[in-house]
Parts: C-alpha cells; sequence; structure tokens
C-alpha cells in the first residue's frame, strides 16, 4: 500500500512537497514506499502505457526506450547557479539563480497536469552511516521512481529517519519530464520529455537545491546520482572537510589474504565499471566491488579517509560490456533490471554492440524499428541497434563479485586513489605520486586524447581533452577552489595515513606494431591486476620493486606470469619516462589548462610543475 501525505511528519519536508504540488499541480500525489508490491504495479502501469516491454529471456527485466532527443546527460543545458558567477567557475554553465528561478517556475507551473506526483524519500548511501545523506526527489516519472528504487535505498524505511527527527536535513530534488498531459491524453507509447531547448537541469549550491526539467533519462533525472551525490555533495563535501568524488571503489585481496581498498577516478569511456570488477588473470588475487561510479570519503577518528559508496546499484552502459569485457555486469543484471535504449531480440532478450556475440534474425532497434540482425556489430555511427549510451539499471547485491562490506555505515579505509585516461602517448603504464600535492597535480591533469571518432573538429584530434579528476561536468563550484579543498584534505592528515596516489594508463598504443590487436601495448582487462598487485605491494610499503624516477615512482617491471608474449615486449618500454613527452605535457598544462582557473588556482600546483620541470631537466 502507498503512503500519502499525511503519512510525512517531518513538517519541513511537507511544507516543501506542498509547495512543489501548489507550482506543479499533479492529478495525484503518491508518497513512495518502496516496497516489490509498489515497484510491480509501477512496472505494469508502464507496460500499459507503452512505454515498457517485458523481457522474455530475463527475470522481471523490462526495455524502455527514450526518445531520439533524451539519450543522455545535457551539459549544455546543465547548471551551476550559485549566487556569484565566479563560485561556478569557468568550466560550469551558469545563470543567475534568481533569473533562472523565474524561468523555471514558469515551466513548473502546471507542468504535472494529467500525471502523478511521486514524493520519493531516499538515501545516498548505507542507512545508518554517517557517512551517508538522505534527499526527497518528486518527480512525474514512474521510470524515474523505478530507476531511484534500484539505485538508492528509497521509500518507508528513509520516511521512517525523517518522521524519528524533525530537525533531520535533506536535499529537496525537483523533477518533471516537462509534458503535461491533456484531459485524456496518455504518454501512448511515447517517452515524455520536452524539447532541448526546455531542458534544464540546475543545481543551486547555496541552497543545496535541484530542480531539473524536461528530461527523463539518466543523471538528468535521477537526481541521486550526479546532481545530488555530485554536484551537491562536492560543496557540501568543501564545506564539511571530505570528499566528493566521481570515483570507483574496490577491494582487493593478494594471495596471503590481505586486504586493501582503492578508488579510482577516470573519464567516461576508460573502462571504470570493468575496472570495478575485474577478473585477475594472477593467480590468488581478488577484485570485489564496493561502488562503480561515485566514493564519498571522510576522514576517521585515526585519520584515514572512509569510503561509502553513496548508491545501491549500478547505471552502466551496455554497449562493449561483454562477457569478456565485464562478465560480473551481464551477471548483475541477469534479473530485476531495467534496460533503456537496448535493442530487443525476436526471442525476448536484448542485445548490444560489443555484447560479442552475434544476433541473429530481426532486432527493434533502440528506435523502435524492425531490422535485420548485422551479422557483426560494425552499424555505422548513428545506426546502431543499440544507442551508444543505452544503460542497464541492476541492483549492486546481483553482482557476483560485490564485496561483503559494501554496505558497511563504517565504510571502508582507503589505501590507494587511482587516476587515468585514455592517452596513447607520453603517460606510462602506473607511476606513484611523490607527495599528496604531487597526487593532487596527476589529478588535476587527467584526460583523455583527442581521437578521430570523439571529435567531428578534425584540428582537435591529438590533444588533450582534461578531465581532471574525471570530475568535470559533476563539480557544483569553481574547479580552482576544488583542487584548494583537495590540498586542504592533505593537510588534515599526514602522508602516512593519507592513500598513496597513482596514475595509471590502460592505453598506451604503438599503431606500427602489427603484433598488437588494436595497436594497444597493455593487454587490459583482467591483465590490470597486475598494475594492482604492485600498487597493492607499494601500500604495504614494499620497496623492493621500485625506482625513483624524474615523474614519481615506478615499478622496476611487473608480474608477467602467463602474460602474452607481445605484451612482454612492450612492457620495458610503457614502464619508461618519456623525458621529451613529459616535458610538453607538463608545457600543454601550463599554457592551455592552467591558465583557465586564474586566481583560483592554488600555488601549490604550479610549485609542482616547477618541482617535475626541475627533474625533467636533470634526467
Ligand atoms: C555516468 C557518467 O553516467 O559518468 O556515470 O556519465
Ligand atoms: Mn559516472
Amino acid at each position: 500500500m502507498s503512503l500519502t501525505l499525511n503519512d510525512i511528519k517531518h513538517p519541513k519536508i511537507s511544507t516543501w512537497v506542498n509547495e512543489m504540488i501548489a507550482m506543479c499541480e499533479p492529478d495525484n500525489v503518491v508518497v513512495v514506499d518502496g516496497s516489490q508490491e509498489e515497484y510491480d504495479a509501477l512496472m505494469q502501469k508502464c507496460v500499459k502505457a507503452g512505454l515498457a516491454t517485458p523481457l522474455k529471456k530475463k527475470e522481471n527485466c523490462f526495455l524502455f526506450r527514450s526518445l531520439p532527443s533524451d539519450v543522455a546527460r545535457v551539459e549544455s543545458r546543465t547548471f551551476i547557479s550559485s549566487v556569484k558567477e565566479e563560485d561556478a567557475g569557468p568550466t560550469n554553465h551558469w545563470i543567475d539563480p534568481v533569473e533562472l528561478k523565474q524561468t523555471m517556475r514558469e515551466l513548473y507551473k502546471g507542468c504535472m497536469h494529467g500525471r502523478t506526483m511521486y514524493v520519493i524519500p531516499f538515501c545516498m548511501g548505507p542507512l545508518g552511516s554517517a557517512i551517508s545523506k538522505n534527499g526527497i526527489e518528486v518527480t512525474d516519472s514512474e521510470y524515474v521512481v523505478l530507476n531511484m528504487d534500484i539505485m538508492t535505498r528509497a521509500g518507508k524505511k528513509v520516511l521512517d529517519i525523517f518522521n524519528a527527527d524533525p530537525n533531520a536535513d535533506f536535499v529537496p530534488c525537483l523533477h518533471s519530464v516537462g509534458k503535461p498531459l491533456r484531459k485524456c491524453e496518455s504518454d501512448n507509447g511515447i517517452w515524455p520529455c520536452a524539447d532541448v531547448e526546455y531542458k534544464y537541469i540546475s543545481q543551486f549550491p547555496e541552497e543545496h537545491l535541484i530542480w531539473s526539467y524536461g528530461s527523463g533519462y539518466g543523471g538528468n533525472a535521477l537526481l541521486g546520482k550526479k546532481c545530488f551525490a555530485l554536484r551537491i555533495a562536492t560543496v557540501l563535501a568543501r564545506d564539511e572537510g571530505w570528499l566528493a568524488e566521481h570515483m570507483l571503489i574496490l577491494k582487493l585481496t593478494n594471495p596471503k589474504g590481505e586486504v586493501k581498498y582503492v578508488t579510482g577516478a577516470f573519464p567516461s569511456a576508460c573502462g571504470k565499471t570493468n575496472l570495478a570488477m575485474l577478473i585477475p588473470t594472477i593467480p590468488g588475487w581478488k577484485v570485489e566491488t564496493i561502488g562503480d561510479d561515485i566514493a564519498w570519503m571522510k576522514f576517521g577518528a585515526d585519520g584515514r579517509l572512509y569510503a561509502i559508496n553513496p548508491e545501491a546499484g549500478f547505471f552502466g552502459v551496455a554497449p562493449g560490456t561483454s562477457a569478456k569485457s565485464n562478465k560480473n555486469a551481464l551477471i548483475s543484471a541477469e534479473k530485476n533490471t531495467i534496460y533503456t535504449n537496448c535493442a530487443l531480440t525476436e526471442d525476448g532478450d536484448v542485445w548490444w554492440e560489443g555484447i560479442d556475440y552475434a544476433a541473429t534474425g530481426k532486432l527493434v532497434d533502440w528506435k523502435g524499428k524492425t531490422r535485420d540482425a548485422m551479422p557483426n556489430d560494425k552499424a555505422k555511427k548513428g545506426e546502431e541497434m543499440a544507442h551508444p549510451n543505452a544503460r542497464f539499471t541492476a541492483p549492486a547485491y546481483q553482482c557476483p563479485c560485490i564485496a561483503k562490506e559494501w554496505e558497511d555505515p563504517a565504510g571502508v579505509p582507503i589505501s590507494a586513489i587511482l587516476f587515468g585516461g585514455r592517452r596513447p602517448s607520453t603517460i606510462p603504464l602506473v607511476h606513484q605520486s611523490l607527495s599528496w600535492n604531487h597526487g593532487v597535480f596527476l589529478g588535476s591533469i587527467v584526460g583523455s586524447e583527442i581521437t578521430a571518432a570523439s571529435t567531428i573538429d578534425a584540428s582537435q584530434v591529438g590533444k588533450i581533452r582534461r578531465d581532471p579528476f574525471a570530475i568535470l561536468p559533476f563539480c557544483g563550484y569553481n574547479m580552482g577552489d576544488y583542487f584548494k579543498h583537495w590540498i586542504e584534505v592533505g593537510k588534515a592528515s599526514s602522508e602516512d595515513k593519507l592513500p598513496k596516489i597513482f596514475y595509471v594508463n590502460w592505453f598506451r598504443k604503438d599503431a606500427n606494431n602489427a603484433e598488437l590487436p588494436g595497436g594497444f601495448m597493455w593487454p587490459g582487462y583482467g591483465d590490470n591486476s597486475r598494475v594492482l598487485a604492485w600498487i597493492f605491494d607499494r601500500c604495504n610499503g614494499d620497496d623492493s620493486n621500485v625506482v625513483e624516477t624524474a615523474i614519481g615512482y615506478m615499478p622496476k617491471t611487473l608480474n608477467t606470469d602467463g602474460l602474452e608474449e607481445c605484451y612482454k615486449k612492450t612492457l620495458p618500454e610503457i614502464l619508461k619516462v618519456d623525458v621529451e613527452g613529459w616535458k610538453k605535457e607538463l608545457a600543454d598544462v601550463k599554457e592551455n589548462h592552467y591558465p583557465k582557473f586564474g586566481a583560483h588556482l592554488p600555488k601549490e600546483l604550479s610549485e609542482i610543475i616547477d618541482m617535475i620541470q626541475d627533474r625533467l631537466n636533470k634526467a
């Protein structure tokens, strides 16, 4: 039985929800209880409305298709609406909050006609954790409720927390698909959303408030994820002295049964989910998952950083996920999963490019068109069967390698932080920072090389698209101040207690070596465990396999047992310092990257550049 407004006994929440009702004018209001019965009934409502298709081949799994105009996060329509533009910084879009609210209020007025408003009490992080935070999302999208049910702890158990404490804090999150219905009108199988110029994904950092309008997809609409757990949480973390990061969290166990916990930040398309669920190729080592996208890290009484995964599910990119690249993700999504924008097979299963087996017969593509399956998955760009950003929403507890402590309210103590990007040249396979501030420098220069496949502007190919800390689209304030915050966090503890910081690069290329599949000098995937093993040993204080170089600490070699011969040959090359390449890298950072942050750039980062430049000159 769903809850009603009368079940909310928290005065501030009641007041806020009533204001939203008065503005949006829904036909009905339901307070989400988070039960299985409620989930099933909402899913059936979506099936009846023609928005969801049950999958015959997968237990309790459903496929949704969005509109082509609503398939991904829309960074151009995402705003950090701080009072001062300078506080949003040079890398965020900004509109004055008074003006933005006025514009959005006009859009929200009556926007839920013909729809139900769902009030979702939700918690980011394990219930009862001192690191977790609560929110209320109101939305007119059943799809959002169903996804929030998987991605967060939602429903009565969170409402009970609010009702027990009238002062309990919450982040108010307002969402509408922006498609009011006229009397007797229904969605009629068409994904509801607004045209792009009416989409707004707005964060008001001073008020810890989120207003989203016009999109029903992913991070634009599941407001607990990017909007709360990153854009608002980065602001909370800065003000409260902790870290809210776009990072995976993994548990690493060595053959002796010793354990270390590692977080890692990588720009999109670098295999973050794959790394979080990696199956090691070296015997005796084990990787288990705590989280695949977001980490909240707070200091414990012992001066160490403890991390929780604020989410309860995976919102993973489906294309490219295969038994080879990430078997654990496939198993996680075998049941109780929502698929969005994947292709549908004749026998009622999902299919996507890179799933690593050919589909046969006819497929219904993500736009709903029935087409002959391709003999291979080499569809032309724009003609894929599954949208390149097609997703699965799967409960984390279904992951075969989920760590037993993934919901530990205390979090897990972090020993290492990894940064990485797609860098075909210059950056070695792995190096360790010489200090915390040097590690902050490494985070600040994260980026991937622009390829012909990732841009239509040929003049950009070969340049580095910097995505500092892989958080550029998700930081709720000035990135220069964010760097400063990381430096401050370093001052709050000592180097022996802080996590060690590493930069990894799985993507070095040698296009002239025909022996290497795709020209990649490192096999990646499960073989990345060889690098993780070195990182583990470094965190254990092992100095036996290390050289101090101009750019940081590096391994003399790695465990190569069972490694394919071609990679044994390339390994020495990707464990070398490319002195000239690094000089160019530093010049690029100095000339093209750091100047963006003006006076907000902490002097400590310029000092690190000088220090590394000096060491390279002497190398
Ligand atoms: C995501 C992203 O969806 O980073 O996780 O874009
Ligand atoms: Mn992400």
